[in-house]
């Protein structure tokens, strides 16, 4: 590969020039900006522990009402990216959310799209475009972009959930903020239970909402779902199931996909050298995590990224028991985009 020239090859009164017309020339900066062969990330496999991150968001809750956060939010930042940039990668968001009984973190919608997934706690709800979605551990709730949502909890210990937001995406895009609304009076009915079944509302009574229609996935289905697909094709190896929208099939948001990953005991599962970056959070048992040099070993609810371009293996370590993983990855923004690879 030829050897481009530098900044410093420049007379110094030329550049000055340049400078003063915004121009930049392109040779010295061509190799940055789109390297041989693979991105350079920075994104860095990283590990959040929630045995260490728990007592601080807990701390939170004594030092910051929840009047003064609106939302009482532990951002888990790469380091990679630069902390103050609350990037997990280029496009992932992650953040630990703490709401304390009777707290309430009031109506809001923004541009990007959001989902939790509850670790902890129970009575805690968040009520999505009228529709009122109860919080239990595992359960994934979806926020996808424009929908009202605000979070109360009528329970008697504290709640803490994961936020997933592409928020770092939309805000590159300059197209990032929120708009501040009443109290949503709540839904009679909440979801069409029917859709979870395989079956939607024929034609005569098709809902008014053009939004997704199906806001919660509990994990007491995602994980019978999981326990089900594995007993009947024992030599799946990848027991995984997608976070969809039932009515099409799509990806459950547009820009980030999630998953439930099974882990049969002392399975190793070998996720190969994809373009996205993901995110895996454990829902249930101990899974060690090898991304380049790291290996991470993940406790319940513990939380860690890898990059892209970068394969990872996934073990459970218990002989006995299934593990189970929930999944974030930037899948369906790099097929929208048409960058998406699989390099084995
Ligand atoms: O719960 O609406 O972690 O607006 C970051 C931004 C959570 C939320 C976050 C948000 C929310």
């Amino acid at each position: 590969m030829t050897e481009l020239g530098r900044l410093e090859d420049l007379p110094l009164d030329y550049r000055e020039a340049l400078t003063r017309q915004n121009l930049v020339p392109l040779w010295p900066s061509l190799r940055g900006v789109m390297p041989a062969h693979k991105p350079r990330p920075n994104t860095r496999a990283t590990m959040w522990a929630y045995q260490a991150l728990r007592p601080l968001l807990l701390q939170a809750g004594e030092l910051t009402p929840i009047e003064k956060a609106e939302r009482r939010v532990l951002v888990l930042a790469n380091p990679g990216h630069g902390l103050e940039k609350m990037q997990a990668s280029a496009a992932i968001y992650l953040g630990m959310q703490l709401l304390l009984p009777g707290e309430w973190a009031p109506s809001h919608r923004h541009t990007p799209n959001a989902v939790r997934m509850i670790v902890e706690g129970e009575g805690a709800y968040t009520t999505v475009d009228g529709v009122r979605c109860p919080m239990a551990r595992g359960d994934l709730i979806l926020t996808p972009t424009g929908l009202w949502h605000e979070h109360g909890h009528d329970g008697s210990a504290p709640v803490v959930w994961l936020d997933v937001l592409d928020l770092p995406l939309v805000h590159y895009l300059e197209a990032s903020y929120h708009v501040d609304g009443e109290r949503q009076a709540v839904q009679a009915g909440g979801e069409p239970a029917v859709l979870t079944h395989g079956l939607r509302p024929a034609p005569l009574f098709e809902r008014e909402r053009s939004a997704s229609p199906m806001l919660r996935y509990p994990w007491v289905d995602a994980r019978a779902a999981l326990l089900a697909l594995a007993a009947q094709r024992p030599a799946l190896e990848a027991v995984q199931l997608a976070y969809v929208n039932p009515e099409t099939g799509a990806d459950a948001e547009n820009i980030l996909g999630f998953y439930a990953l099974m882990l049969r005991p002392r399975q190793q599962l070998r996720l190969p050298a994809r373009s996205p970056a993901s995110v895996f959070h454990v829902i249930e048992g101990g899974v060690e995590v090898s991304v380049e040099a790291q290996r991470f070993s993940l406790a319940e609810a513990d939380t860690c990224c890898a990059p892209g371009y970068t394969a990872a293996t996934l073990r459970n370590q218990d002989g006995s028991a299934p593990a189970f993983v929930f999944v974030a990855d930037e899948t369906p923004l790099h097929r929208k985009l048409g960058i998406f690879e699989d390099r084995g």
